[in-house]
């Protein structure tokens, strides 16, 4: 098949215009603050830009998570929702939509990506059973923890270098994993746990290779292969952008290739699916989809609404569909680029590549004089909320939490701050803002003191830590 490349209308003739293929319909005012309010404010959520009341932020760059803007096509469905109980018209439209663009069998909605995290773990997963994957998230691992399973970080180790240049640092490293299989026996895993793209890395994709290589060895073991599917999109588009073979390919087909590799997936739809609640699991297995149709109904709702209203279902049966445009997915990504470029031309250190849903500060080298113990990421997150009211989100040491068997720290190598990209929602005079101050505090750094935790909870800590500022030394 060959694959028309719709391109704008600049980049049709060759010229470096570029532009986002759609045009705004509603705007939502955005509020501005003086320092002194954003001192107030960061004070009362203990340096955790997560414990900020989103009033007090300028531009959010917290998550890309339920943060798209929807089209009006979207917004049209919604008033298609169908809020019966039981078989809503709209799962099955999700239903359809999921079988055509992903490729699989049977599906389960859930409310979000840690409800299809939770079940396909307390289903798949004996306690005591491996679960091997390139590099952890914290809600994944978390759930597959809980289950009795333990995660073991199989990525290449090019993926813990913010300056390697890899174009497929999400990929697995097979030798890895077979020692691993080899050392515990093929029945000691639960399954291989393979994200596209790899967010704690800093968005980086997994090739085609990798994923079919990947296949063969978990064959010849009897090993099952899942995929952690939100921003398998973007992954799609590094595969057509990098790997030989797939320039001409759509995303939508590269899509369907990587997934038909595998045996499932879990989704947080709030991501490529452009949607602002939701997510599903889906399995190619008969039996095992209906244990999970079972235990849907425990923990989520019915297994034709999974915690959803029917409009939530709808709305992201649409935007599956406009997720895989090749336009869409160019200038989502072209985005988060831009930033990247401006920033990488000012000498700001960032995890390179550029991956698909934000820009990682490397805060490490930003803040070499800090240990890490004194919470670098962290502290880089409020320092940029209190230069312009941006927030963004810690991806380090506090992100990381603590060894569940000896209670230590984990001190991961990467200690970044995400600017992650929200779809469809801010300009690049945005990004221009967003770079300008990245660049203010950057200049400003050696003056920067460090962090120290104050309050931490049991589960995902970061979420809802507090923080003091050291005092001078
Ligand atoms: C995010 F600070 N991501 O990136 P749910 N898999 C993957 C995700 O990125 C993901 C989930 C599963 C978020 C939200 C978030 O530590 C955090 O729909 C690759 O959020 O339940 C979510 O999907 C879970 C932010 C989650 C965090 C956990 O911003």
């Amino acid at each position: 098949m060959t694959h028309i490349n719709p391109q704008t209308m600049g980049q049709q003739f060759g010229r470096r215009s570029w532009a986002e293929p759609w045009k705004i319909k509603m705007v939502e005012r955005l509020r501005m603050t003086t320092r002194e309010e954003r001192e107030r404010a960061l004070g009362e959520a203990g340096f955790n830009t997560f414990l900020l009341k989103s009033d007090d932020v300028y531009i959010d760059l917290l998550t890309d998570s339920g943060t798209g803007a929807m089209s009006d096509q979207q917004w049209a469905g919604m008033m298609l929702g169908d809020e019966a109980y039981a078989g809503s018209r709209n799962f099955y439209h999700l239903e359809t939509a999921i079988q055509g663009y992903y490729g699989y069998k049977h599906i389960v909605p859930t409310h979000q990506g840690r409800g299809a995290e939770h079940l396909i773990s307390q289903v798949a997963i004996k306690k005591g059973q491996y679960v091997p994957g390139n590099m952890y998230f914290t809600t994944t691992r978390l759930h597959q923890e809980l289950a009795g399973g333990i995660f073991v970080d199989v990525i290449i180790d090019e993926a813990h270098d913010p300056e390697n240049l890899n174009p497929f640092k999400g990929n697995i490293d097979l030798g890895k994993l077979e020692t691993l299989i080899r050392r515990e026996g093929a029945g000691k895993i639960a399954y291989v746990s393979l994200a596209g793209t790899v967010n704690m890395a800093g968005g980086q994709p997994v090739s085609m290779a990798n994923v079919k290589d990947l296949r063969a060895l978990c064959d010849k073991h009897g090993i099952k292969l899942y995929l952690d599917a939100t921003r398998m999109v973007e992954n799609a588009f590094f595969i057509q952008e990098r790997e030989a073979g797939y320039a001409n390919q759509p995303i939508a087909a590269i899509l369907k290739e990587f997934c038909g590799h595998t045996d499932g997936a879990w989704m947080s739809a709030k991501k490529d699916n452009l949607v602002n609640i939701g997510g599903w699991l889906a399995v190619n297995e008969r039996v095992l989809f209906e244990e999970l149709r079972n235990l849907v109904v425990v923990y989520e709702g019915l297994h034709t609404y999974g915690g959803l209203a029917g409009r939530d279902m709808e709305a992201m049966a649409i935007g599956i569909a406009e997720s895989v445009e090749d336009a869409h997915i160019r200038s989502r990504i072209g985005q988060v680029r831009y930033l990247g470029e401006l920033l990488t031309d000012w000498g700001i250190p960032i995890v390179q590549p550029v991956g698909g849903h934000a820009i990682f500060l490397n805060a490490k080298a930003f803040y070499s004089h800090l240990k890490q113990i004194e919470f670098p990421a962290q502290t880089l997150a409020a320092e940029l909320y209190l230069d312009s009211g941006i927030r963004s989100m810690e991806r380090g040491i506090a992100s990381a939490g603590r060894d569940a068997k000896t209670g230590d720290h984990y001190y991961p190598k990467l200690e970044l701050t995400r600017l992650t990209i929200p779809r469809r929602v801010y300009t690049q005079a945005h990004m221009d803002v967003v770079a300008e101050s990245v660049k203010a505090i950057f200049d400003a750094r050696a003056a920067t003191r460090g962090l120290k935790m104050i309050y931490e909870p049991k589960y995902l800590r970061f979420f809802q830590a507090r923080f003091e500022r050291l005092s001078a030394k």
